[in-house]
Parts: structure tokens; C-alpha cells; sequence
């Protein structure tokens, strides 16, 4: 169907007024006609909803006014494709950005309705597993806040990340329910709906004038509808769209089957359609490997680009504009089928040949890669790309075929470099490797940190770099800190604001104005004062999650993210046990009162991360409930870590522990969030921690451990841990009460292969990195003794996060990789 054309001077409503009085009227009305509850009834939740559309609409009004402004400009939009969005909730970011929290809150407080405890009832989307998902969350917000047209797309999970619950200690994943009330912010667009195909065939057509064009003609089709939500940006800046895609049956039901009796079978096939976006993948361990997963990345892959192409023609007319007008960022390899799907596009339904279809696509794309661990690495048996999506299987060929040609004669490479760039892994069973298709089929390739880009040449990229050079740039990450500092933490934002005005909230690098203030005893006090008023609404949470007692005094030392083993929670959990038997065994020295606390989520089918969960719970038991100790060491698992918890415990941090095997982090973000919060962080040479040693000073950080290069040069020696541990009597004692079951009496032997992997082969050096760790949480412990000290290091962390903002990454990529003006100007 043709689209009508757009008229930009269409009757428009007038803008919302964002009194108090109208907000409670709206609210009041709200709640009777769209939620349809008499206010003398109402639930919690019903008020949730109404506050939601009443705030929604003074976001609607710039969302309206942003898209209407790309269209009659023409400007160029952003498209980041991403198989995760670690959004979290949305109502207080929100009302913040668009500056009506204060007036809402009086609102319902005039409706005898407590704003705090609505904000506690919102569910936290959690469509993402961890810092890649939460970063695309961050993107959004600052894609919006520096004025860039932008769409996010992703899928619209019925379930995000499973609700970690504890059972004795054991990680139980129970399913998530983020959808049960409803969702107050999304947007359901029937009518933009694709067709999305799988399987069949491909038939070759030849056209008058001699040329071959493809048919693919899938045997299995479904819909791909699409759910919007608005983001907005600080100070309402912009608003932008997330667009997450359901999977719907075409026929919801088969009547035919249904009438011969077959109930069942009537409905198995919308079932099947609707399985493709029911759940989050939770491995963040070892890819996904199944169909489903291929399934669900060529679904949103080839919704998101129809959805581009038809938005550009229909603006644009031709495709040639194309990349003048459209960057389309890969958030990893998950979304990098796109690539094949782009040329399809182009070729078999508009008609473009191969060298045209080809440039275009490199213009438009670019890929981000977020690890560099082999096993990591995204890769498809050919089979069952055969099977699936046959006509891209097609292309993938041709792709590859083109580049090994190049690869050959301009670059002269012999055959191990031809078999290493080669989008075709030989080796075994036949593999399609999505990262070296991302690559080939982008302009721009980029890592998360300097140390990971840098990595990327010499390792997964090394023989593509030679081929492409200058495609590979860093673009180092960075958080929102207007989520991460405004927001989880006004009572040290008021502080920040009194002492140096509010210019850092437009304008985050002038955090570094507190340079000048870090010795002044009286704003040490004041910044400690804050902290401890954090710390105290942390102690009350683990109070009433574990019924464990923490003193607010005591040094909150804290790590929380995905449980991996190249993380190193293990690394922190050891030395637990060596210092609680230090004390033990000197009961007369000056301790430092210190709580370890701890939170993330275990892939369910990772055992080894599953078992650390219980380790520490095992651990935290036996030392919290030990007399001996005096309450000087206390160690929690507060269980189901997302988005919510992190902005409670991370305004609470003393210590932030960034301590992973150096060479595997990519970056790391949480680093990011604990600094800008006034943390110190121990940690490793490993992602973001290097540039944020820069930035802060080597002086304000506990740096330890092995250099990555260090690492590989160990792994490749194949180098036996043995010497670590004989020559460290705390590490050894520690980790002879672990496996020999001090810990777990009911079990003795539970510990005893986990420990006994750090002798055999200690792939990521925790014994090797011990005594350095150890020694540093001691030099921790002295800079603590002397607070002002403390104070002044914790202040100067603050002040230099301000680059690690991702307006800051955002503006990098507009300018580096985009091309697209930002209210911070370029291009
Ligand atoms: C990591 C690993 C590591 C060891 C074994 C297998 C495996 C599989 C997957 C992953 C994570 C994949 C992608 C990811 O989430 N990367 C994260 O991206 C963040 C945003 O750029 C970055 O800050 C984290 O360092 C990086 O792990």
C-alpha cells in the first residue's frame, strides 16, 4: 500500500501544562478513564499506571516534536541494533529528564499517593544479561541527550533475564514476569508489522536483459510487530524511539485443523511463531548455540532493516541516499545477519547489483565487538544456515568469495591468512564465523577500551586489519550520569551542586571543578556524610534481604556483576578466607571493620559460576556467624542483581572491585558507575581501568595483578601455579580450608575440583594474582585508617569520571563513525 504523504502542518494538540495542579488533575483523570478504577478503589498499581500516561504525555509532546523535525530536516538517523537493552525502570529517569519529578511528586502527594513507593513497584526491564545489554541502555539515553535522531531496535522479550531466587545457597532461576501489569510506556504499532520468512528455497529468475536475479521463497512465515517506547534526554533534549519487535503468527489460529478436531494442532503453529521472542537467552558464558538464538537474530535483524529501507524510500525516494542517511550500528556479531539480509534487500526485492548492493551496505554499517574470547565468538554450522535462510547462505558465499579474492591478490596472503579471514571456519564441522562477516561487511569496526582495541588488531582481527587497515578505531565506553549519578544518587548531586553549581549536570567534565575542593576538610566531611547516609540505606536493605546486621561504618567493599570465572569473584571470595583467618589468628591488631558484598547472576547451565554463588554463600555463613571475628569482617549475597539493585548498592560502595584476569574484561562499566560515585577501585590492568587510571592518577587507585601481556605470555608457556601457591602460606591455607570442606560440612568434597583447577592449570591466574591482591587490600586498609586521605582519593575519583560518559562515547562515534552533527557539534 502507498504511504501518504507527510504533512508537517497537520493540526497538532496544545503541549500538556506541567503544573502540579494540571499533573494531578491528568493523573486523577488518568487513572478513572484509561486505567478505568475509581480513585476510592484504586491499588498501588492502578496509581502506578495512571502516573505513567500522565507523565507520558508531556514526553509524547517532545517525542512528536523531535520526529517531526528529523523528517522535515532530513537529517541522517542512527539505528543500533541490539539483541539486548538492559533498560531497568524507566519512571524516574524520565520524570528527572524532562524535569517534572518534583512536580509529580507533589502531585501525588496531594492525592495522598507516595511517589517512593510507586517507583518501587515498577517492574525492571531486564531485556539484557549485563554490561553490553546496559550500555545500549546508556547509548539511547545519550543519543537523545546530545540531540542525534536515533531508533534503538531490538525484541520486545515476554521474559527478560530470569529472577535469581537462593535455595540454601544455590542460585534457583525463576521466570520473569516484567509484562504482568502491563506496560504503561510502550506503544503497540499494529500497522508497522513485516513479514519475517525462514526455510524453503531459493529460485533463480532470469530478467530480459540477461541477468540472474533470486527468489527466495520461505517455507514458514510469521509477523514481526513492533512495540515503541520514548526515550527521553536529559532536559527533555529529544526524545527517541525504542522500537522492540514481537513475534506474531499470521494466522493465530488454523480453522480448518481447528474444525477437524485437532485443537492442538491448530494452535502449534502460533505457539511456534510466538516462541521466537518469548525468552532472553541468559548465557553470557558460552554463545547460544541453538536455533531458536539463530532464529531470533535474523527475526529482529530483518524486521529493523525492512522497517529502515521503507522509512528511507519513503522519505528519500532512492536507495543510493542511503548511507548519507542511515548508519546502522551492530551491537556485536548477534545482529551481524543483517549484513546478508541488507543485500538481499537491495538485490532480490529493489533490484541493485552486487557492486552497487555492496558499497551501500559497507556505508551503512558499523560493528562493535565487546569480547575477545575464542570460545565467545558467534559462529553458525552452514547446515543449518543452509536450512534456515538459504538465500543468505547464498550471499554469505559470495561475500566471502569476493574477499578472499582480495585477500589474495592485493594483499598477497598465504593460505593460513586466507584460512584466518575467511568468513568460512574449516576446521570440523563447517562454520559461518559472524565476526569476520560483521568485519567485511562494515566501515567501521570498533572495541569498548583502549587496551581491548588494541588486542583486537594483534589477535581476532589481526589478518583483517592487515587487509582493511584503518577500519579498526577504539571507541572507550561510558554510563549515563544522569541515571548513574543525577538519579541513584541526589543526596550527593545536591552536594556536588551546592559546592560547584549545577553547570556539570549539562556539562559532566566539569566534575573536575572538585579537584580544587578534594582537601577541604570540610567538604571531605560533608562528601563522607552523604556516603554514609548510603551506606546506611544499604545496611537496611541487606537487613531486611538476609537478616544480616552491617555496620555503616565499616569499609563497604563491593563487587557486583555477572558471575564468571574470568572476573575472579573466586579471587575476592580467597582472600575473604585469608583474611578472616588472619584475624582469627590476631585477634590483637587493628583491623579495619570491612563488609564484602556481593550480587550477580550465574548462566544457568555454568556450573562453575553456579558453584561460586555457593561458595560465597558458604563462606558468608561460617564468618558472619563466627564470634571470633567481632562482627570485623561480614560477607553478603544479596540475591536477584539487576539495574534497581546496582543503583542502590553502588552510591553505598567504598571499594569497587574491577579484579578480572587482565586482557579478558573488554572495558567494564560498573568500574565506570562505582568512580563517578566516589569509590576507590582495586583493580586489575584489564578494559576501562587502564584509562581510568589515567584520568583519576595512579595514586587514586589499588592497582595490582599481572599485565595482559603478562597473562598471555604465562598461557602460552603453559606455566604450572604451583610455585604461586607454594610460596604464599595465606593462599595456601586458604584454599586447604576450602577444599577440604570447612565450609561445607554437610559436603566436604563440594569444593575440592574448583580448587583443584587454581593447582592444575589456573587459567585465569587467581593464584598467581594473590599475594598482590592480598597485598593491596592491606595497603586498602591502610589509606582507610587515614580517612582524610580516603576522602580526598574518593572526591578525586569523582571529579575525573567525567569523561566516562557515554555523551562523551556517543559524541565519538557520531563524529568518527556516523557522521552525524550532535548538539555538541561535528560533522
Ligand atoms: C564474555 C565471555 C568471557 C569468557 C567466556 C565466554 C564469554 C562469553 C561472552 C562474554 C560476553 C560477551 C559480550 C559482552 O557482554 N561483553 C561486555 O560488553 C561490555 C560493554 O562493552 C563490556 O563493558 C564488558 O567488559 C564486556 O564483557
Amino acid at each position: 500500500m502507498p504511504q501518504k504523504p507527510i504533512v508537517f502542518d497537520a493540526p497538532q494538540p496544545e503541549p500538556r501544562a506541567r503544573t502540579v495542579e494540571a499533573l494531578k488533575a491528568e493523573i486523577l483523570e488518568r487513572l478513572t478513564y484509561s486505567v478505568g478504577k475509581d480513585p476510592a478503589v484504586a491499588r498501588p498499581h492502578d496509581w502506578l499506571t495512571a502516573t505513567i500516561l500522565a507523565v507520558r504525555e508531556r514526553v509524547i509532546d517532545g517525542w512528536m516534536e523531535s520526529s517531526r523535525e528529523t523528517w522535515r530536516t532530513g537529517n541522517k538517523r542512527v539505528y543500533y541494533l541490539s539483541l539486548e537493552f538492559l533498560i531497568g525502570r524507566l519512571m524516574r529517569d524520565a520524570f528527572s529528564n524532562i524535569g517534572l519529578m518534583e512536580p509529580v511528586r507533589q502531585a501525588l502527594d496531594g492525592l495522598n499517593v507516595d511517589l517512593k513507593e510507586l517507583m518501587d513497584l515498577e517492574p525492571d526491564a531486564a531485556l539484557g544479561n549485563g554490561g553490553l545489554g546496559r550500555l545500549a541502555a546508556c547509548f539511547l539515553e545519550s543519543m537523545s541527550t546530545i540531540k542525534i535522531p536515533a531508533y534503538g531496535y531490538g525484541i520486545r522479550y515476554a521474559h527478560g533475564l530470569f529472577r535469581q531466587e537462593m535455595s540454601e545457597g544455590w542460585q534457583v532461576e525463576l521466570p520473569e514476569e516484567w509484562l504482568a501489569h502491563g506496560n504503561p510506556w510502550e506503544f503497540e504499532r499494529r500497522e508497522s508489522s513485516y513479514e519475517i520468512g525462514f526455510g524453503g528455497h531459493v529460485e533463480p529468475v532470469q530478467e530480459p536483459d540477461g541477468s540472474v536475479r533470486h527468489e527466495w521463497h520461505p517455507s514458514e512465515h510469521l509477523n514481526a510487530v513492533a512495540f515503541d517506547t520514548p526515550i527521553v534526554g536529559w532536559r527533555g533534549a529529544r526524545v527517541n524511539t525504542l522500537r522492540l519487535w514481537s513475534a506474531q503468527p499470521i494466522d493465530p489460529i488454523l480453522l480448518d485443523k481447528f474444525n477437524e478436531g485437532d485443537h492442538i494442532g491448530a494452535l502449534a503453529e502460533s505457539a511456534k511463531a510466538e516462541a521466537i521472542t518469548r525468552v532472553l537467552y541468559p548465557a553470557d558464558a558460552t554463545p547460544a548455540g541453538q536455533e531458536l538464538r539463530l532464529r531470533q537474530e535474523f527475526f529482529f535483524s530483518s524486521a529493523s532493516l525492512q522497517d529502515i529501507v521503507r522509512r528511507h524510500l519513503q522519505q528519500f525516494g532512492d536507495l543510493g541516499s542511503l548511507p548519507d542517511k542511515v548508519a546502522i550500528q551492530l551491537n556485536d556479531t548477534h545482529p551481524a545477519i543483517s549484513i546478508a539480509e541488507m543485500m538481499r534487500i537491495l538485490m532480490d526485492t529493489h533490484g541493485l547489483r552486487w557492486a552497487e548492493a555492496w558499497k551501500l551496505t559497507k556505508g551503512v554499517f558499523s560493528y562493535t565487538n565487546h569480547t575477545l574470547m575464542p570460545e565467545a565468538l558467534e559462529s553458525w554450522p552452514v547446515a543449518l544456515l543452509e536450512r534456515l535462510l538459504p538465500r543468505h547462505m547464498q550471499i554469505i558465499y559470495a561475500i566471502n568469495a569476493e574477499v578472499l579474492t582480495e585477500a589474495r591478490t592485493v594483499a598477497g596472503f598465504n593460505d593460513a591468512q586466507i584460512a584466518n579471514v575467511s568468513l568460512i571456519d574449516e576446521g570440523g564441522q563447517r562454520r559461518v564465523r559472524m565476526g569476520q562477516l560483521a568485519f567485511v561487511g562494515s566501515h567501521a569496526i570498533n572495541g569498548v577500551s583502549a587496551l581491548h582495541t588494541e588486542l583486537m588488531k594483534k589477535t581476532v582481527f589481526a589478518n583483517l586489519n592487515t587487509l582493511y587497515p584503518d577500519r579498526i578505531s577504539n571507541k572507550t565506553n561510558g554510563v549515563t550520569p544522569r541515571r548513574w549519578l543525577l538519579q541513584c544518587n541526589p543526596g550527593l548531586t545536591r552536594l556536588i551542586t551546592d559546592r560547584i553549581g549545577p553547570a556539570f549536570q549539562d556539562d559532566i567534565e566539569r566534575l573536575a571543578d572538585l579537584e580544587a575542593h578534594a582537601e577541604d576538610p570540610n567538604f571531605q566531611a560533608q562528601f563522607a556524610k552523604v556516603k554514609h547516609a548510603n551506606k546506611q540505606a544499604l545496611a537496611a536493605l541487606i537487613k531486611e534481604r538476609l537478616n544480616v546486621t552491617v555496620s555503616p561504618d565499616a569499609l563497604f567493599d563491593v563487587q557486583i556483576k555477572r558471575i564468571h570465572e574470568y572476573k575472579r569473584q573466586l579471587l575476592n571470595v580467597i582472600e575473604a578466607v585469608a583474611h578472616y583467618s588472619a584475624i582469627r589468628a590476631h585477634p590483637e591488631r587493628n583491623w579495619v571493620p570491612r563488609v564484602k558484598v556481593f550480587a550477580g547472576k550465574a548462566a544457568p547451565s555454568y556450573w562453575n559460576a553456579k558453584l561460586i554463588i555457593k561458595l560465597t554463600n558458604d563462606i558468608a555463613r561460617v564468618i558472619n556467624n563466627d564470634p571470633a571475628v567481632r562482627g570485623l569482617l561480614k560477607v553478603v549475597f544479596l540475591p536477584n542483581y539487576n539495574v534497581s539493585l546496582a543503583e542502590t548498592i553502588i552510591p553505598a560502595a567504598d571499594l569497587s572491585e574491577q579484579i578480572s584476569t587482565a586482557g579478558m574484561e573488554a572495558s567494564g562499566t560498573g568500574n565506570m558507575k562505582f568512580a563517578l560515585n566516589g569509590a576507590l577501585t582495586i583493580g586489575t590492568l584489564d578494559g576501562a581501568n587502564v584509562e581510568m587510571r589515567e584520568a583519576v592518577g595512579p595514586e587514586n587507585m589499588f592497582i595490582f595483578g599481572l599485565t595482559a601481556e603478562e597473562v598471555a605470555e604465562k598461557r602460552s608457556r603453559s606455566e604450572v601455579p604451583r610455585g604461586a601457591i607454594d610460596n604464599s602460606p595465606a593462599l595456601k591455607e586458604a584454599l586447604e580450608m576450602i577444599s577440604s570442606g570447612v565450609f561445607s560440612p554437610d559436603d566436604p568434597n563440594r569444593y575440592r575440583e574448583l580448587i583443584g583447577g587454581l593447582y592444575d592449570h589456573d587459567w585465569f591466574m587467581v593464584a598467581r594474582d594473590f599475594d598482590t591482591y592480598a597485598d593491596a587490600q592491606r595497603q586498602v586498609d591502610t589509606v582507610w585508617a587515614d580517612r582524610r586521605r580516603w576522602n580526598a582519593m574518593a572526591i578525586r575519583n569523582t571529579a575525573h569520571m567525567g569523561w566516562f560518559s557515554s555523551d562523551r562515547t556517543i559524541a565519538q562515534y557520531a563524529a568518527e563513525i556516523w557522521n552525524v552533527p550532535t548538539s555538541r557539534g561535528g560533522a
